[in-house]
Parts: structure tokens; sequence; C-alpha cells
């Protein structure tokens, strides 16, 4: 099956055919018809009506960015922790709405040596042992010291502090905090993805501030269900320099459209998890070929940022060839911002990362996971290509020109 897959994507490779094949929609021609020939063109006109038809279609949209009362209390700040490596700090990140008050519990390490240090930010979906502060309980899941011992600080929240995972008619967490009560829902209001990727973006708030953070150098991860919130929180928020996709799946990095043999469905998806999506997005369960996007394009709406997609060979479920297929199709995007983006026309085997251009993918062997393998591939990719951006505002948003001048990847 592996290889008609391949073959149907090898045969699609040269652009217009795999369009050809699996109808996508073509990043780079606007929804009037125009092809969108300049990065000025991309970021002025085609990248806000893509991220408008994902908030529209796809993911719904947040009510508000920023809120005015966001507090940030830092109640802990202990250095010494991990044998000395690392300074430990806990943060209540609290804010207010007509629905009461929200907070997300904020766990940070930062090493002691080489601040202001890069950061990964995980967005916990696998409960609150993955993330102790006290490190009695340790998990792959978040291995704060492996990321410490690379240089890099290790932020963590609890996806459930934004938004509980369960529907509830939209009445608990952000949603019941900020959503006017009593009215009905619009068929683009946020649903839960959104609002964590909301609560990411809060957190990121946070961590500007932090002179123990390079905020030019934040890396924000999310694995499965975290990796969806990762992809839509980084097409949201460009102040993430790099976003990392482990094992995301159907709403995440797979393509809609391939509807693989075993791979999860918009139908699927949106029986199982009403709640995550918009309620525009039920309209294209076993509709996929109506959706004006696919999830190609909102890994284009991360470019010229850095990108990693992992996968695992075992995860049919998410679709992990789909997931590739979305990465190289976005890197038509980051050729016309005038930097590489994924450096790899075939699927490749297990434990053959692809990380030379701006979008890396690996493919691990094994199931549906985040372990350390994928974590340390995540290192190196961080360790080749954000860490030497470290001195100039390459990474950042605003420098478009300097991404274009920058064409070494
Ligand atoms: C599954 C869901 C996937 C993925 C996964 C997870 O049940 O179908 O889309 O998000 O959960 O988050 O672990």
């Amino acid at each position: 099956m592996r290889t008609n897959l391949t073959a149907v994507a090898l045969a699609a490779s040269a652009g217009p055919l795999l369009a050809g094949q699996l109808n996508l929609p073509d990043p780079l021609t606007t929804t009037n018809g125009l092809s969108v020939t300049s990065a000025q063109m991309w970021r002025q006109t085609r990248r806000p009506e893509i991220l408008e038809l994902f908030r529209t279609h796809v993911y719904g949209r947040a009510p508000l960015g920023r809120p005015t009362n966001l507090k940030f209390d830092v109640w802990e700040s202990a250095p010494g922790v991990m044998d000395g490596a690392a300074t430990r700090k806990q943060v209540r990140i609290s804010y207010q709405g007509p629905g009461g008050e929200g907070r997300i519990n904020l766990v940070l390490f930062v090493p002691t040596k080489g601040r202001p240090a890069p950061c990964f930010l995980l967005i916990c979906n696998r409960g609150a042992t993955n993330l102790d502060p006290t490190r009695v309980v340790k998990t792959e899941f978040w291995p704060a010291e492996r990321l410490i011992a690379r240089g890099y600080a290790a932020a963590a929240f609890l996806n459930a502090d934004v938004d509980p995972d369960f529907p509830d008619g939209f009445t608990n967490g952000v949603h019941g905090i900020f959503d006017a009560p009593g009215q009905k829902r619009a068929p683009d209001a946020w649903g839960t993805l959104a609002a964590w990727a909301w609560g990411a973006s809060r957190v990121m708030d946070y961590l500007v501030t932090d002179t123990d953070i390079d905020a030019e150098r934040v890396a924000l991860i999310g694995h499965s269900r975290g990796g969806k919130t990762a992809l839509w929180a980084g097409a949201e928020d460009e102040r993430f320099a790099f976003v990392v996709s482990n094992d995301s799946g159907c709403g995440g990095a797979a393509l809609a459209r391939r509807r693989a043999p075993r791979a999860e469905t918009i139908a699927a998806i949106n029986q199982r998890f009403p709640h995550w999506f918009c309620e525009n997005y039920h309209r294209y369960n076993n509709r996929e070929d109506e959706l004006p996007v696919d999830q190609h394009m909102l890994a284009a709406l991360i470019a010229p940022r850095l990108l990693c997609i992992g996968s695992a060979s075992e995860d049919w479920w998410a679709d992990p060839e789909g997931e590739f297929l979305a990465g190289r199709e976005a890197s038509r995007v980051y050729q016309l911002l005038g930097v590489e983006g994924l450096k790899a026309e075939e699927w490749p085997p297990p434990e053959s990362p692809r990380h030379d251009g701006r979008i890396g993918y690996h493919l691990r062997s094994g199931k549906h996971g985040l372990t350390e393998y994928d974590w340390e591939r995540y290192l190196d990719f961080a360790d080749r290509h954000l860490r030497r951006a470290a001195h100039g505002a390459r990474n950042h948003p605003t420098a478009g020109s300097s991404e274009q001048r920058d064409n070494s990847d």
C-alpha cells in the first residue's frame, strides 16, 4: 500500500500533477485566481487570505488576542536545580473576562549557562505527570533535563488549563470566560484547538518579558492534538520562530484530501471530537474536496520560519506520508520567499531525517508518541537552524528581507 501511495505522490511530484491527483488548492493562487509571484504579494494578499480561510472553515476565530488584564505572577524562581544546571520558574498567567478568571500554570526551566536561552515550549496534552516541576517523575514526553543539557530552556503548560478537552457546549475554559453568554455561537466561533493555540500565545506573552529567554528563538512543540494546536498557533502568532508538529495527523500536518486507508478523516475527527474545530468544519465531513484549504497551506503559513514535521511509521491514523506531502507542498511558498523548505521529493525511510531546508521532516519507526528519538531530532534541527540565527534578527517575523538575503539553507 505504501508503494501505491508513494507512486501517486511521486507521479504528482511535479507540482501541477499533484494538485491534479489530490485536487489540492494552490497556496500560490489567490481566491480571485491571481498567481502569487512575489514575497510582497504573499505577505500582503495571499497569506492573510489563507489565514482567514482557516479561521472561517477549520479552527474558528478567537474573539480576542492578548487580554488587557493579562497578568504574570512569577511565584517561584529557584536557582541550582537539576544539579545546578538550571533555574526553575513557575509562573501563573491569569486573565479575566465576563465569564470569570482563567489561569495557565507555566513550568519553566532555564539553563544556568547561556542566557538568554533559546526555548522549547511544549503544549502538554498528556496530563500533569508529564510536566512535573519537582522532576521526581521524568518522562520522555517532556525531557526537560535533556533540553537543558543541550542549552535550551524547557517550558511547558497543560492544554487543559486553557480549555478542558471535552465537549460541553463551550461553557467551560476560555470559551466560558470570553464568549458572550446566552448567544448562539457563530459557525466560525473558535473551537478547542484554537483555544489552546490562544493559550500558547498568552504563554509567549510572558516569555517575551523574561530576560532569561531569547524571545526570537522560541520553538512551539506539540504532539498529536497538541501538534495540530502548535501549527495553528504558529500560523496565528508569528512570534514563534520554530514550530514542531509531532504526529499531528488529521487537522494538523496531514493532507485531508488524501483519505489514506486507515487514516483519520474529517468526518471521523468531528464525530469523536466535536469541540475541536469550528462548526463550519463539520460541513466538510466526507466532502474534503470542497474545503477551500488543505493542510499544506497551514504549513505554508509558518513560512519563512522554521518548521519540523515528525511522523511515526506505524501511526497510520495520522497518515505519516500525508504529513510529509504537506511539508513538501508548503515548500513552494518558502521558495517564493527566497529560502528552501523541505528538501526531499520522496517520503524518506524511517530514521533518515531530512533537515537541510527550513522545513525538516523525519519518520520514526514505531507507533504514535512523542519519544526521545523525536526530541533529539527536533533539538538537532534547532541546533542547526535556530541556534545559528542567534545573532541577527533573521527569525523574526518582520525580518522578511533578511530571510531573503540568507539563502544558505
Ligand atoms: C486521537 C485523535 C487524533 C489525535 C490523537 C491524540 O484519538 O483521533 O486526531 O489527536 O487522539 O491527540 O493523541
